[in-house]
């Protein structure tokens, strides 16, 4: 039976598990769980994640959420899936589980909160709300720093001194990726600074092309259309922002 990945595009998680079993050639079939339909809450959806959330995953009889759980088993379970993406060596592998774990912790709830509070929490029914946003930016901002002076130290282009990616380089990458839908303003200032994790952001499409951009795609065409619905002032100052940052794709 081929394995059921559910997920949303919208959803970085989602995003890199998808993009995952793509690169490696893993044969799955892609169940869509609608955020803004509230799918994730159906009781249909909650009999393969009694969470409630996205991506989740089903192999045969077994069940399984959290996105870096899944990654780690596919990366185990699935055969073709070169080392680098989830080594053999223990030492490695437990600074890889490192990097996880201050993940979510650090660069997606600093990320998450300032998205939502921005730009996505309208889609979903839910209020803006600045305070929230403004605590996200610091935490993001600062994550992007530790990212910089941290886990990108080291001679390869990837985290941990890696000279190819892990599933925590996908992981991390996904979640950035969804700074793409900010107005260019915010998206300058946070990023801008930040030319290491510009250029490993590169470095993670560039190792993972072509599914990096089909499956981000729904993020560009979402920027396309936020963009368009953004006062004119703000439409100039992002065509000459634009080339100034991460090459669009769109
Ligand atoms: N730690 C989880 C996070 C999953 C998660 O937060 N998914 C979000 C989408 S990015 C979701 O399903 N949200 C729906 C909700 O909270 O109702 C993972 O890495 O899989």
């Amino acid at each position: 039976m081929k394995l059921k990945v559910y997920a949303d595009r919208m959803s970085q998680p989602s995003r890199a598990v998808i993009i995952f079993c793509k690169f490696n050639g893993i044969e799955f079939e892609e169940i869509k769980v609608d955020l803004a339909k509230r799918q994730q809450l159906s009781a249909e959806f909650k009999e393969i994640n009694p969470m409630g959330k996205v991506p989740a995953i089903v192999d045969g009889r077994f069940k399984l959420f959290e996105s870096h759980a899944i990654l780690i088993y596919l990366a185990c379970a699935f055969p073709g899936v070169a080392d680098h993406w989830y080594p053999a060596d223990l030492s490695r592998r437990a600074k890889i589980h490192s990097v996880l774990d201050w993940h979510h912790s650090n660069l997606r709830s600093g990320a998450a909160a300032f998205v939502l509070n921005t730009v996505l929490a309208p889609a979903l029914g839910l209020p803006l709300n600045p305070k929230a946003a403004a605590q996200g930016e610091k935490l993001l901002s600062s994550s992007l720093s530790r990212i910089e002076s941290f886990w990108l130290k080291g001679n390869g282009r990837f985290l941990l001194g890696g000279f190819q990616p892990s599933i925590a380089d996908l992981s991390m990458v996904c979640e950035i990726m969804q700074l793409e839908v900010l107005d260019e303003k915010d998206y300058s200032r946070i990023l801008g600074p930040h030319k290491r994790v510009q250029q490993w952001i590169e470095d993670t499409r560039n190792a993972t092309r072509p599914h990096f951009d089909e499956v981000h795609n729904i993020l560009y065409k979402l920027k396309t259309k936020l963009a368009l619905q953004r006062p004119v002032q703000a439409n100039s100052e992002m065509e000459s922002n634009t080339k100034k940052l991460l090459p669009s794709k769109m």
